[in-house]
């Protein structure tokens, strides 16, 4: 292996790594393909601000002259904003990226991997990807589980967007034996909800619970990541039937253009926004956020762990 010719950390985040501080790893994704712009912009930069502000250092991924970027400057950020030519890079791009130098944002499997890399333990986002509905034919099943069975980071997220089957998500989570948390709450969030119908096993009422059970999972040598179900706030949640209808809409569509592979969770992303007006945009900016304040208190009280 020789990761430093590839690897390009921020010095204030290899400082902060080196010393055992809390760094929280962000995602490039959700920016070029799960955003609009220009509210993206606003977005990429008041996240980081966020996770400064809870006592953390924000460290957003993506693909950029052939380096693993960890850590963008203001410049970077608004590249992966303005998305032009920007690909979306799950774990099976990167080679390519890397060799040819195109520029890519990374989703939640290649900015675990990266983080990891890196020595990042805990990483915000919006949503994981998941089990797609009609699986069963398709096949379609989102690498980040595979990368959450295999990679050492701690997931913050409201759940995962009911485009997907969430049962058979969590069935898969199951088998790869990834503990799925929900914190303060006993059902797995949908993203735009706090509930879904679908029970947790494990509850996790503080960071610093979380933490421990981050630190008893890695200290046993139990390979993979695991998931921190957090639910989007009370006052910025959307109605369940209201989301369904909305999200069957888009699926419909999706269906009838024959969009498949990795175009398909960015178009319904895009349809999901044009539906609603923009209402749900605001929402998810909302938990966005609140999972990078989660995700620095335990990033907090993980560092204080070790
Ligand atoms: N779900 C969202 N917003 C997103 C994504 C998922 O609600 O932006 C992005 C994340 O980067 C996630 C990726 O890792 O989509 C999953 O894509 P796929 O289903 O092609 O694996
Ligand atoms: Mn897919």
């Amino acid at each position: 292996m020789n990761i430093e010719k590839y690897l390009d950390i921020q010095p204030e985040i290899a400082e902060a790594i080196a010393a055992g501080k809390p760094v929280v790893a962000l995602e490039s994704t959700i920016l070029s393909h799960g955003m609009p712009f220009p509210e993206n912009m606003e977005f990429a930069h008041n996240v980081e601000k966020i996770i400064r502000a809870e006592g953390a250092i924000p460290a957003t991924t993506a693909i950029i002259g052939g380096k693993l970027k960890v850590g963008l400057s203001s410049d970077e950020l608004d590249l992966m904003c303005k998305a032009d030519n920007v690909g979306k890079v799950s774990r099976r791009d990167v080679a390519v990226y890397l060799a040819t130098g195109k520029t890519g944002a990374t989703t939640v499997a290649t900015t675990m991997l990266i983080a990891s890399l890196a020595g990042i333990r805990v990483f915000a986002t919006g949503g994981i990807g998941g089990v797609h509905r009609g699986a069963e034919h398709s096949m379609d099943i989102s690498a980040d589980l595979q990368e959450l069975a295999n990679t050492p980071v701690a997931v913050v997220c409201a759940g995962a967007k009911m485009i997907l089957d969430l049962g058979l998500t969590l069935e898969y989570l199951e088998t790869q034996g990834v503990p799925v948390l929900g914190y303060q709450t006993d059902e797995f969030p949908s993203f735009y909800c706090r509930t879904s119908g679908f029970k947790l096993d494990f509850r996790a009422d503080t960071p610093e619970m979380i933490a421990k059970i981050m630190k008893a999972k890695w200290e046993v040598g139990l390979k993979g990541g695991m998931v921190i179900g957090n639910p989007i706030p009370e006052e910025y949640a959307l109605d369940y039937d209201y989301m369904s209808g909305i999200i069957n809409e888009a699926l419909k569509k999706a269906e009838e253009k024959g969009v498949r592979g990795k175009n398909i969770t960015p178009f319904l992303l895009a349809e999901i926004k044009d539906l609603t007006g923009g209402v749900a945009l605001a929402s998810n900016l909302q938990l966005a956020y609140n999972n990078a304040r989660l995700a620095s208190k335990i990033a907090v009280a993980y560092a204080d762990e070790k």
